[in-house]
């Protein structure tokens, strides 16, 4: 597994340090801080029934967030469902994250420039799109790749082999991000494949493979950093495996990981909390104090209730919105159902 910083936050793998300067350093920790905030706020906000459909982060911040921050603004996202933080700190306004998670039309409309597709909810099916992606980028001549995000369950799919093997055959710029977080919902990954890791699954389409140490954001961003350059340069995609947790349920529609994990497990990785570590390296540099975090949290907060106030402004949504969007023509018996609710509406 590749790790540059061990629990403590001392550096273990001094060769392998990516070249950041102090303000990267502390941006990369900045957002960590932000989407920890962000992700407790949400999960209360769904409580309140202010929110809908939401996955849990915490625990999976480096992994999330030290991959983006190795792109460029050009590349591509395919998201899953969970990588809300990826998409936002690659342009995706917040307010349409929340937008997102109350089912609104709003949501799944993405501002021009912003190079993200939609959070994919069939598991797997993003990864033979990022195939797609990618090699339209090599054909395009452009310098960029397409990165998508899946979990360990999502490793299990047909679609995952399928991506891979297409993506290697034709040489296109993609990175494959499986984030291992132990479980696909109550299914312990042990139970999902005899492999010994995903990682490997990447021999067989004969694509560049590597586990990461996904609770090390210096580790995840060194590995996304040097994949992009091999996509690029070499027509090499990769596939990364980054070992993190979620200490949350599966997501805020009712699971209950009490019945599917031990406690012990639990305490196991929060003791590898990618916040934490990173923390205590910045501190050895002085370079992260008490006050620089709560100047992040006060801005987060303040954000995040922003973009609630804009969310709560966006159009109601009606009937004849979601058949208008359907299709260019509408078929007779839309066209009747428009008819009908164009009716009830104007009443
Ligand atoms: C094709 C398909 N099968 C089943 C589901 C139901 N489902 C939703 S999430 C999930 C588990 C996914 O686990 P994993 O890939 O590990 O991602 P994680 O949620 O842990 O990030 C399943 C089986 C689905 N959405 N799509
Ligand atoms: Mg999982």
């Amino acid at each position: 597994m590749f790790q540059i910083l061990n629990e403590e936050g001392k550096v273990v793998n001094e060769a392998a340090m990516p070249e950041l300067s102090d303000e990267q350093l502390q941006e990369m920790m900045r957002r960590m801080v932000y989407t920890r905030i962000w992700d407790q706020r949400a999960i209360s906000l769904n409580r309140q029934g202010r929110l809908g459909f939401y996955a849990p982060v915490s625990g999976q911040e480096a992994s999330m967030l030290g991959s983006q921050y190795a792109l460029d603004k050009e590349d591509w996202i395919l998201p899953g469902y969970r990588d809300m933080p990826q998409m936002v700190f690659h342009g995706f306004p917040l307010y349409k994250a929340f937008l997102y998670s109350r089912g609104h039309y709003e949501g799944g409309r993405f501002p021009e420039g912003v190079n993200v597709l939609m959070p994919q909810i069939i598991i797997g099916a993003q990864i033979v799109q990022t195939a797609g992606v990618a090699l339209g980028l090599k054909r395009k001549g452009k310098k960029n790749v397409a990165i998508t995000y899946t979990g360990d369950g999502g490793a299990s799919q047909g679609d995952f082999y399928e991506g891979m093997n297409f993506a290697g055959a034709f040489q296109a710029p993609a990175i494959f991000v499986v984030q291992n977080n132990r479980f696909a919902i109550s299914v312990p990954v042990e139970k999902q494949s005899a492999a010994k890791t995903i990682a490997q699954k990447a021999v067989a389409a004969g694509i560049e493979g590597i586990q990461v140490d996904g609770m090390d954001i210096l580790a995840v961003y060194a590995a996304t950093s040097q994949a992009r350059e091999r996509a690029i340069n070499e027509g090499v995609p990769t596939l990364i495996e980054t070992m993190c947790y979620r200490y949350g349920p599966h997501t805020m529609a009712g699971d209950d990981p009490t019945r599917y994990r031990t406690s012990d497990l639990d305490d196991e990785w929060e003791k590898k909390d990618p916040l934490v570590r990173f923390r205590k390296f910045l501190e050895g540099k002085d370079l992260w104090t008490e006050d620089m975090e709560n100047e992040m949290v006060d801005k987060a907060k303040e954000d995040i209730k922003e973009a609630i106030k804009q969310a709560d402004a966006a159009p109601k949504q009606k009937v004849t919105d979601l058949i208008e969007f359907m299709y260019e023509e509408l078929p007779h018996n839309l066209q009747e159902q428009m008819e009908e609710y164009k009716a009830k509406e104007s009443k």
